[in-house]
């Protein structure tokens, strides 16, 4: 799949305009970037249907611009921008701190070309000579840069996940398999990942592992064999296939899952009841027989367990409470009766109001709340007050049209001294208000703190959005004090986002179960500027499962009613 290339080319071009000041043209490659993103089916295939017009944010010249790159591996506006640019200036802009403005000028003062050249400048204390630049940016680009090289190893859960899925579906396809799953932590959901494992089982592992080296997205094979290969994906991470006897799948499965520290707590259980557990099956020390392996829950079951979810076999408590019948009933996919924080063209999203109704009506949601974002949030599209009065009737009319409940809200940034971008006689009017911070990520951790507890303090504010304000691989969360941010909401019944989108899981699995430790309600939201980012619940869903939430933790998954009345009393 050609899809996150064209994403990473689109964000480039964007990218280069910003050098170029062309503001326009920036946003609408932005959003490309986004809509390829999202897009679950292969590009190629939507192109050869004649269909790309149909994605949101993609008009005839973006289309044509796909076809060309999909055809001859090229695109002439792309190669042509990049010509038009001082080398490394593009490569500079991958360092969070560096803007297009900023990695001119470290061009062209400095001749900084790359990444390592711009470190040992700051080492050397020689980025402070230009003009605005001080220490303490130097100290912030080394930390920009060591985050990227921290990162770059591990990619996040959503732009893996796609490709996971591909090489799943390819090979279970084949006649000679009968059996394919992930392992690993995909199927575990972790936020990021270092490898791809898949697990099948089949009469022809040549077939298996002839299909799987050929695959489209196989840029090198590293190795190949009948009961593994490896080889890199053109995304850039590694895929490791194992082709396992039918008796040892659920051993072979549970070993590769893993955690590591989860398994070893598992085989230590094993031996104390006189068994060996390890990828071919469970056996009986005292003669070697085989007491398990076809399936997982076997596995378990041989050790006195029952199955534990993957997502919580982290050896965080789990096998001990597995152990007394006591495991949570992790929510599913399938609880989610409604999205609480999406956008649409009425600020930065890329589609209409009604189009994003739709969407979620035809995931099958009850209600959907639209959360654009508020005033003085200009770059992001921020909505006056009396747009927004215009747009809560607008809104409230697509509900009755639709047969889904629409929630009127918005998305109102939190001021740097903890006040609200709306006043509080425009936020009683709306159904749900989801506040969030946008600015000045730098202040201390103490100021920071008591900027967000004052927003939860406000009577109109039901959620806090990305409360750390991390994006994975570019931005740290910033510094905050995260158990008194969740004891105040606790106190103050905030309720806290679990955003789903796959740069952010914010906030993140150990902090969801700390929430909800203290009694703190979540709401697992899509934070969606897209309809097909809609279907980013399911990594929302997979931070909260890590987070041992259940269902009764989640407002999101009470029905209309219930959801309208405990927002009422809020
Ligand atoms: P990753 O790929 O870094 O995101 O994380 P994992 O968990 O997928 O790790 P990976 O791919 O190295 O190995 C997959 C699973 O296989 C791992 O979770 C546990 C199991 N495993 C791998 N190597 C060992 C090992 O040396 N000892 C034990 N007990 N298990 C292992
Ligand atoms: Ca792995
Ligand atoms: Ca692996
Ligand atoms: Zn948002």
């Amino acid at each position: 799949m050609k899809n996150l290339e064209l994403a990473r080319i689109f964000n480039d071009i964007a990218d280069m305009l910003e050098i170029k000041e062309d503001r326009f043209r920036v946003q609408a490659y932005r959003r490309a970037a986004r809509a390829m993103e999202a897009l679950t089916e292969d590009v190629a295939e939507v192109a050869a249907r004649d269909r790309l017009m149909d994605i949101s944010g993609i008009g005839k010249g973006l289309a044509e611009k796909i076809i060309e790159y999909l055809k001859t591996g090229q695109m002439k506006y792309y190669d042509e921008l990049r010509a038009s640019l001082p080398r490394g200036v593009l490569t500079l802009m991958q360092v969070p701190e560096i803007g297009p403005k900023t990695a001119l000028l470290l061009h062209e003062k400095l001749g900084i070309e790359s990444i390592d050249d711009l470190e040992k400048a700051c080492k050397e204390g020689r980025v402070r000579t230009l003009p605005r630049m001080g220490a303490r940016t130097e100290e912030n680009i080394v930390k920009g840069i060591e985050l990227i090289r921290r990162t770059r190893e591990r990619l996040p859960l959503g732009a893996v996940l796609p490709h996971a899925r591909e090489i799943l579906e390819r090979l279970g396809h084949l006649k000679a398999v009968q059996q394919a799953s992930t392992a690993g932590s995909i199927r575990r959901m972790r936020e990021t990942i270092g490898d791809i494992d898949v697990l099948v089982t089949s009469t022809d592992p040549e077939a298996v592992m002839e299909t799987f080296t050929t695959l489209p997205a196989v840029q090198r094979v590293l190795s190949k064999g009948t009961t593994r290969s490896s080889v890199v994906l053109d995304v850039g991470i590694q895929a490791d296939v194992r082709v396992v006897e039918p008796e040892a799948f659920g051993a072979a499965l549970q070993y590769f899952t893993g955690s590591k520290e989860h398994n070893i707590k598992v085989r230590e259980r094993a031996v104390r009841r006189g068994l060996k557990i390890n990828e071919y099956g469970v056996f009986r020390i005292e003669d070697d027989a085989r007491v398990a392996g076809r399936t997982e829950e076997d596995v378990y079951r041989a050790i006195a367990l029952p199955w534990i979810p993957p997502e919580i076999r982290e050896d965080q408590g789990e096998v001990e409470l597995a152990e007394r019948g006591k495991l949570p009933r992790l929510i599913k996919r399938e609880d989610i009766r409604g999205d609480l924080h999406v956008h649409t063209r009425w600020s930065d999203g890329a589609d209409s109001a009604e189009e994003m109704v739709k969407a979620a009506k035809a995931r099958g949601y009850e209600y959907v709340a639209i959360t654009d974002h508020s005033q003085g949030l200009k770059f992001a599209g921020g909505v006056t007050i009396e747009d927004l009065r215009e747009h809560a009737q607008v809104a409230r009319r697509l509900g009755d049209r639709h047969g889904i409940a629409v929630l009127m809200g918005c998305e109102v940034d939190i001021l740097p001294d903890g006040s609200l971008d709306y006043p509080d006689d425009v936020l009683e009017e709306l159904d749900v208000v989801v506040a969030s911070v946008h600015s000045r990520f730098r202040m201390g951790a103490a100021e920071m703190t008591r900027r967000i507890i004052r927003a939860m303090e406000s009577p109109h504010v039901d959620i806090i959005g990305h409360m750390t304000g991390r994006l994975l691989g570019s931005r740290d969360p910033y510094a905050v004090e995260i158990e008194a941010l969740l004891e105040a909401a606790a106190r103050i019944g905030t309720v806290i986002e679990i955003n789903a989108t796959p740069e952010r899981l914010d906030i993140k699995d150990t902090y969801a179960r700390m929430a909800r430790e203290r009694g703190v309600k979540l709401a697992i939201n899509t934070d969606a500027h897209s309809r097909h980012q809609l279907r980013y619940t399911e990594f929302g869903v997979g931070t909260a499962r890590r987070g041992w939430v259940e269902p009764g933790d989640v407002i999101n998954a009470l029905p209309v009613k219930k959801l309208e009345a405990f927002l009422d009393e809020r």
